[in-house]
């Protein structure tokens, strides 16, 4: 295939010299401004770089857009002509806005090649793998990662097995398995305090997650654990962990300063592991976001893990994890499995956020509706798309 690459100081200047090289049918595949190497200091400095090949096809809005190269390129020879009056100058912000259209289109024009790409890599997939291609999709995994992990399927799996439904669901769970990070159990090394907080938006499962983790280290491992809630933000959230913090009979602080926070980690100093609760926070809400980063320095937390629901979807969960990065995250826990009705997106979440998978809980029970975070099970629920998450 002939593909050139070509450099000029402007989108004008570059798909000019597409069109002398290529012809006038030429496509252009993909343009962006490069940045980097000392010249780029220099004031004025610019570089686009215009991919381009008169072999592929792409529906083009060169044609129309020959009008505006043409006005273009005169404003450009007007303003070397003659001195820069106050319209010239006005001028400026306007081609500069010019190009951006035009750098947007011609991106436009490079997704949308791609996507037909992909969707005839996908058509041409024989039909025993597209059905499990299918049921990737199914199962909330993007179509991206639905093709990676078909095409691995394709390259490891022999074909006359691609019939065999449980060769192939075996084979998928596998490659599914190695893409789930985890980050394995609290364990809290004894001998001195282990803090860990759980972070994440509103109503996702913290204050339960955290009577649920008390719970298990205090009556089944018999470990010394306290909690400390900074929630003192919605109405009878403190009293919401108390009543845990009875019930299991666990010494509990109410800390909403630095001070107070820093006077209260010290008073369980003599503990294993201290369980630290946070009031729910939108991720579009940055400074409170940032406080929340704040407090948990104030309280050296060992651990932070960021809460999400299953239920969310793909770019939701992304979205969010991204937001929450100011809080400094260590790892993921993901709640209500029970309600989901895919768990594709955890693979999502996973990649984006480049964070390990701590605990699942799939139901409102405390102390038993949690689990360490294993790929193995994990990917057989992703796959098999159903709970119990202990089959
Ligand atoms: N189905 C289901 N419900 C859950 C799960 N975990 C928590 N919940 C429920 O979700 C609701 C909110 O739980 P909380 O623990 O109060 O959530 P939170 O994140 O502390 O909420 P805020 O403090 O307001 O941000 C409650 O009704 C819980 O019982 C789970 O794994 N599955
Ligand atoms: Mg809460």
């Amino acid at each position: 295939m002939n593909v050139k690459t070509f450099r000029a100081a402007s989108i004008q200047e570059a798909l000019s010299v597409v069109r002398r090289e290529l012809g006038p049918g030429a496509s252009v595949l993909h343009a962006r401004e490069v940045r980097g190497g000392w010249l780029s200091w220099l004031p004025g400095w610019r570089r686009i770089e215009v991919v381009a090949s008169d072999e592929v096809q792409v529906p083009s809005r060169l044609e129309a857009r020959g009008a505006n190269l043409v006005a273009a390129r005169h404003d450009r020879n007007d303003s070397i002509a003659a001195p820069a009056g106050p319209s010239q100058r006005d001028a400026a912000p306007l081609r500069a806005g010019r190009v951006q259209d035009q750098l947007s289109e011609l991106q436009g024009m490079v997704a949308a090649l791609c996507r037909t790409h992909r969707r005839a890599a996908v058509n041409e997939l024989p039909q025993e793998l597209f059905r499990s291609y299918a049921s990737l999709i199914d199962a909330e995994i993007s179509e991206e990662l639905a093709r990676q992990l078909i095409e691995s399927l394709r390259s490891s799996l022999p074909e006359h097995e691609w019939s065999d439904d449980d060769a192939v669901q075996a084979r998928l769970t596998r490659l599914v398995e190695r893409e789930i990070v985890v980050r394995g159990p609290i364990q809290p090394p004894g001998g001195r305090r282990h803090l860990v907080a759980l972070v994440g938006p509103t109503g996702v499962g913290k204050t339960t997650t955290i009577a649920k983790l008390a719970a298990n280290f205090r009556l089944r491992e018999k470990r010394r654990v306290g909690l400390i809630t900074v929630d003192t933000y919605r109405v009878a959230a403190v009293e919401q962990l108390r009543t845990y913090a009875d019930i299991i009979d666990l010494p509990m602080e109410v800390v909403s300063t630095p001070r107070e926070m820093r006077a209260a980690v010290e008073r369980m100093a003599d503990l294993d592991l201290v369980l630290l609760d946070t009031a729910g926070r939108s991720p579009h809400d940055e400074v409170k976001i940032q406080e929340l980063r704040a407090l948990l320095h104030e309280a050296q937390a060992d651990e932070v893990h960021l809460v999400l629901s299953c239920v969310a979807s793909a770019s939701t969960l992304t979205r969010t994890a991204e937001r929450f990065a100011a809080a400094a995250p260590t790892s993921v826990l993901l709640t209500k499995l029970d309600e989901a009705t895919g768990y594709g997106q955890m693979l999502e979440l996973l990649r984006a956020a480049r964070l390990p998978l701590s605990y699942v809980t799939h139901g409102q029970n405390v102390p038993d509706d949690i689990r360490v975070a294993e790929p193995q099970r994990l990917a057989r629920l992703i796959i098999a798309g159903c709970l119990p998450v202990d089959a």
